[in-house]
């Protein structure tokens, strides 16, 4: 290999330069403080990994409806803004470069963890399969409410208003969490949308919800700094598409006219079952034409060979950035990784978190 390898050169990224082509993909981590305020143990954990190209935080709900997990951090109160802008103010005095991924959850959440104990929101009153993680133990999911046709603007409002906490909060930019079944996945894909209004039925209405967000968020940031989340073939939270490749074609050229930063695509299935019908990645990146991000399961020589090929502008890694916070300088110099732990995924505090070590103290 040669320092000209694409993969470890820089990249013109919207309104940013990126001194790699190594993202870090958006992580929940469950270690937000009272409130979902992000705390000191976040603002280490982001700041070890600073030399990735670009840091893509964890899913981060817009408004109280929006969560469905315990202890993740928000970006809808004056707490949580300035817990933020702590992260964002040592990674970039670590040099490094961050969005902000802003996440709704539609109906993957539970009462016990929405305002007032109300039922989660969605697209059609359809209950997802299987259980939710409440914080204190495993309950089933429950029957969501659909959301009435007026009351998605105020949704929209809520995205507009996380972008501009976000620009207060010192991000260069956000990235649109339309993927892995949560609120906006829920309108697009067939499975979970049921609707009769210009919400549902055909592929524009139900892709109506998501580029209403993408053109709020565009009109705070710059389409420069905005980034899209898809994941055509995911299973994960109990969602499917009668006919993805059509569905995820149109949302790509639909998503053109707004010159965005990057087309972020997780390429595969997160719950392992058997693919029925092989997706076309290719032809999705064609479809949208601009930068595009790939995640699933990259290693280094798959990494190294997407980049060369031209098959993705740049690749994504979770776990591995996990478990390495210098992976850029361990990729490069073709070094062993640290296996990441599941078990202190999504709990562990400190360890797991931020005691991962680097190269030279290994
Ligand atoms: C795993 C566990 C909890 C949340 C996603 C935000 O799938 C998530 C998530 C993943 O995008």
């Amino acid at each position: 290999m040669t320092d000209s390898t694409p993969l470890f050169q820089p990249l013109t990224l919207g309104a940013l330069t990126l001194p790699n082509r190594l993202v870090m993909a958006p992580l929940t981590r469950n270690r937000a403080l009272d409130g979902n305020v992000p705390g000191p143990l976040t603002v280490t954990y982001y700041t070890q990994r600073a030399s990735a190209g670009l840091i893509i935080t964890e899913a981060s709900p817009i408004c109280p409806e929006g969560h469905g997990y315990p202890r993740t951090p928000g970006i809808h109160s004056a707490e949580q803004i300035a817990g933020w802008r702590a992260v964002t103010d040592s990674v970039h005095a670590a040099g490094g470069r961050i969005f902000m991924q802003l996440w709704h959850v539609g109906r993957i959440s539970h009462p016990s963890l929405q305002p007032g104990g109300a039922a989660p929101v969605a697209p059609s009153a359809l209950k997802p399969a299987g259980q939710v993680w409440t914080g204190s133990g495993l309950e089933d999911y429950v029957m969501p409410r659909a959301l009435a046709r007026d009351e998605f603007p105020a949704i929209v409002e809520a995205y507009r208003q996380a972008a501009i906490n976000a620009r207060d909060a010192g991000f260069d930019g956000v990235e649109v969490h339309g993927a892995n079944g949560y609120l906006l996945d829920q309108f697009l894909r067939s499975s979970t949308n049921l609707r009769d209004d210009d919400y549902g039925g055909s592929l524009q209405n139900r892709a109506r919800p998501l580029l209403e967000v993408v053109g709020a968020v565009t009109s705070v940031f710059g389409g420069d700094r905005v980034g899209v989340r898809l994941s055509p073939e995911n299973r994960f939270n109990d969602i499917s598409d009668a006919d993805p490749q059509t569905t995820f074609t149109y949302v790509a050229v639909a998503l053109r006219p707004f010159n965005l930063a990057y087309l972020h695509v997780l390429e595969g299935d997160m719950t392992g079952q058997p693919v029925t019908t092989p997706f076309d990645y290719p032809a999705l990146k064609t479809a949208f034409g601009g930068c595009y991000m790939a995640n699933c399961g990259y290693d280094r020589s798959r990494a190294l060979a997407a980049v060369a090929d031209g098959q993705a502008d740049l690749i994504a890694f979770g776990r591995a950035f996990i478990a390495n916070p210098d992976l850029p300088a361990r990729l490069k110099a073709d070094a062993p990784l640290t296996e990441a732990d599941p078990k202190t995924f999504y709990s562990g505090e400190a360890h797991g978190y931020i005691d991962y070590p680097t190269l030279g103290a290994v």
